[in-house]
């Protein structure tokens, strides 16, 4: 059995990490020593919002793409961790589409009760993972705080630093002499700061859907989105129209491939993301798009040429914080010799059956299927609580018919807990009305 862990990252990911390791703590189990570096002064990752843009307190890159007024896109119901449920943690069911506040205190409940803060260094930034030439990994990191470095010898490495941070910004001619801000989704903050503005949105996914949806219902003058390859053919309000692909912007005046042309105030780019991890080696480093399917991860989760390395939540994401505990208890357990991992041809066969079964799906409803029969896999392959995860694809398909009968009002309904059985009450304000999302507000049920 090994005995040193190091967890990169306490967000959603490191955290079930941390509490996989203590529950089987907890069951009796002799568990390896874990060390997890957090960049951050606090836990939480994505969650923990900052108010800063591009550059953190230490000097780095602002890690979180958060912003204020955020509400979970997708029902609760469908990311409920499986041995800590909403009812535990808020002593009551609560609404379904919960604001970023309420899921983060939701998140850290559950690490405060399993008491693993302490196995945290905070201001502590990962620079340099090496393996050494025992196969063990030689982790050098920077505490940002103290300013000193540290070294250390682990027998596995854990990289749970997430991958919507880092921005993917295209070019388009005239960026550089728009009389306005350009900037991506990663740097957006407070839609407040675009009220009454003239607004051109870039891709047509999530960012793009529910950054528009946020400074329409703060009052933007107007919402544009532009799309490379289709539009999202939602019902929008007046105020909103899709466009074909941008092409130039020339002064204030956006021009797109149909020939038509809009006056804008602001670019925001919700071009995605890159998975990004300048901290490892070539030969360990994940590279993969964002899909379902990883490249190089056997069983989605361990590093096929080094499966002593694990990453965890990588894929594209419908299924969240149930998925990740999936991911970390399956990790737990080959780390502590549980469930054995077979050869690299295996392993890289493991990943070509996923990526085959991936490119079978015909529609969003058969990607959720996809990943649902996902963590379930991993979860019949350890203790974590089992629930119905089928439960959780209903869910999400509800969700998906509400977005499409009215996408200004999904927010408003309500799904019944897989994991306690209840229904959760209708939220008290519709959401495009309930300007204050703060944790009180919201839990005046
Ligand atoms: P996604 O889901 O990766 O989507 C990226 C979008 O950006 C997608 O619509 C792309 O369009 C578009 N894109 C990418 N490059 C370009 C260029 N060069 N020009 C125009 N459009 C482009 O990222 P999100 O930030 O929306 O969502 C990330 C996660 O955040 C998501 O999983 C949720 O959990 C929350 P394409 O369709 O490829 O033409």
């Amino acid at each position: 059995m090994s005995n040193r862990v190091a967890i990169i990252g306490a967000g959603p990911c490191g955290l079930a990490q941390l509490r996989a390791f203590q529950s089987a703590k907890e069951a009796g189990a002799d568990i390896p020593e874990v060390v997890c570096y957090e960049a951050q002064s606090e836990w939480g990752g994505l969650w923990n919002y900052s108010w800063r843009t591009g550059t953190d307190e230490a000097g780095f890159p602002n890690h979180g793409s958060m912003y204020r007024y955020l509400w979970s896109n997708g029902p609760k119901e469908g990311l409920e961790f499986a041995d800590y449920s909403f009812e535990e943690h808020f002593g009551k069911q609560i609404a379904s589409y919960p604001p970023r506040e309420v899921l983060f205190d939701y998140i850290q409940g559950r690490v405060k009760k399993a008491g693993v803060r302490d196995w945290i260094r905070f201001n502590n930034r990962v620079r340099d993972v090496r393996e050494t030439a025992d196969g063990k990994f030689e982790v050098t990191a920077r505490d940002t705080v103290a300013d000193a470095e540290t070294r250390e010898i682990y027998d596995h490495v854990v990289v749970a630093n997430g991958h919507f941070s880092t921005p993917n910004v295209p070019y388009y001619p005239g960026f550089e002499s728009f009389k306005g801000r350009v900037l991506h989704a990663h740097d957006f903050r407070d839609a407040l700061e675009f009220e009454g503005q003239d607004l051109l949105i870039l891709g047509t996914s999530y960012s793009a859907e529910d950054i528009g949806s946020q400074c329409w219902k703060y009052d933007a003058k107007s919402i544009t989105v532009a799309h490379r390859t289709a539009p999202m053919g939602y019902d929008w309000p007046d105020n909103w129209q899709e466009v074909p692909a941008l092409v130039k912007v020339d002064g204030n005046t956006a021009h797109f491939k149909d020939g038509t042309t809009k006056e804008v105030d602001a670019v925001i780019l919700c071009t995605g993301y890159k998975h990004h991890f300048p901290f490892m080696p070539d030969e360990l480093r994940l590279r993969t798009p964002n899909v379902l399917a990883s490249d190089d991860l056997y069983k989605g989760v361990a590093y096929v040429a080094n499966p002593n390395v694990f990453y965890l939540g990588m894929q594209d994401q419908w299924f969240t914080f149930n998925m990740f505990d999936a991911q970390a208890w399956w990790a737990r357990d080959v780390m502590m010799g549980r469930i054995a991992v077979p050869d690299e041809a295996a392993r890289a066969a493991d990943v070509e059956a996923r990526k085959a079964g991936e490119a079978a799906i015909e529609d969003d409803y058969g990607c959720i299927d996809y990943q649902g029969d996902y963590t379930q896999e991993l979860i019949n392959e350890t203790d974590y609580p089992s629930f119905d995860v089928k439960g959780a694809c209903q869910a999400f398909y509800k969700w998906k018919k509400h977005k499409k009968a009215d996408i200004m009002t999904f927010r408003n309904n309500a799904y019944q807990s897989v994991i306690t059985g209840t229904m959760a009450p209708m939220h008290h304000t519709p959401w495009k009305d309930a300007l204050d999302d703060s944790m009180k507000e919201y839990l005046k049920n």
